[in-house]
């Protein structure tokens, strides 16, 4: 199983999948695919049907969109909790991730994933305001509802955690204030080995890509 990601201090949505399979201890094989690199623009036509990442390929074939990816490590991994047991929850989570993958437009056009970046307050635009807000009505009401058994949404780790994880990162770039709940929620998430070891790999690129750095200038 290979998992073709982009840069891990910019592509939130390659964080996702990885996010979840190393979390819960699935082997796989990381490819990755730096944005506008040769090894990119030689292999992505062939390996990704839209041009984007992540794409995992199982069994010779390709899955992509994120979500998909999740459904179907989901599938494969029946012993894994990749969603949480009780219905009613794994509902919930579902449609946590189905409003991540399709919304929240105003949060990442203005504060794109920059994991090693500081941008104290920029981004903060009413649309993001809103999004934020949701975000936290999310994350307060998910955790007195069903997180009882942990820190984390569901209480124990689940996908719907790795999927606000580059939020719980956005948030952090832009030093954005949380209320108790949401800010205890987002440093149980930082604290995940498996975030803190994406992150480090984040932090140890050097690659400036100009779409995702509008708060800085192209250096020299
Ligand atoms: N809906 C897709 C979004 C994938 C996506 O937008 N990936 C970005 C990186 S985070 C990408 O590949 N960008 C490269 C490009 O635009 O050339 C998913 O869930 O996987």
């Amino acid at each position: 199983m290979q998992l073709f990601i982009g840069n891990k201090n910019y592509s939130s949505w390659s964080m996702r999948p990885w996010v979840l399979m190393r979390a819960l201890a699935i082997d796989f094989e990381e490819v990755q695919l730096k944005f506008e690199s040769d090894a990119w623009r030689r292999e992505i036509g062939r390996r990704s049907p839209t041009g984007l990442v992540p794409v995992l390929w199982l069994d010779g074939e390709p899955i992509w969109e994120s979500l998909a990816i999740v459904e179907t490590v989901a599938e494969r991994f029946p012993d894994r909790p990749v969603w949480p047991r009780d219905p009613a929850a794994r509902a919930h989570a579902r449609a946590l991730c189905a409003e991540m993958h399709a919304g929240f437009r105003g949060l990442r056009g203005t504060m794109p994933m920059n994991i090693r970046g500081a941008h104290p307050g920029k981004g903060m635009t009413p649309e993001a305001r809103r999004d934020i807000d949701r975000i936290v009505a999310i994350w307060t009401g998910c955790r007195e509802r069903f997180g009882r058994g942990g820190e984390l949404l569901f209480g124990a780790f689940t996908a719907a955690d790795a999927y606000y994880a580059p939020v719980v990162m956005r948030l952090a770039t832009y030093a954005v204030e949380l209320p108790p709940v949401a800010r205890a929620f987002a440093d149980a998430v930082q604290a995940l080995p498996a975030v803190r070891e994406w992150c480090a790999g984040a932090r140890a690129e050097t690659e400036f890509y100009a779409e995702d750095e509008p708060y800085t200038e192209r250096p020299a």
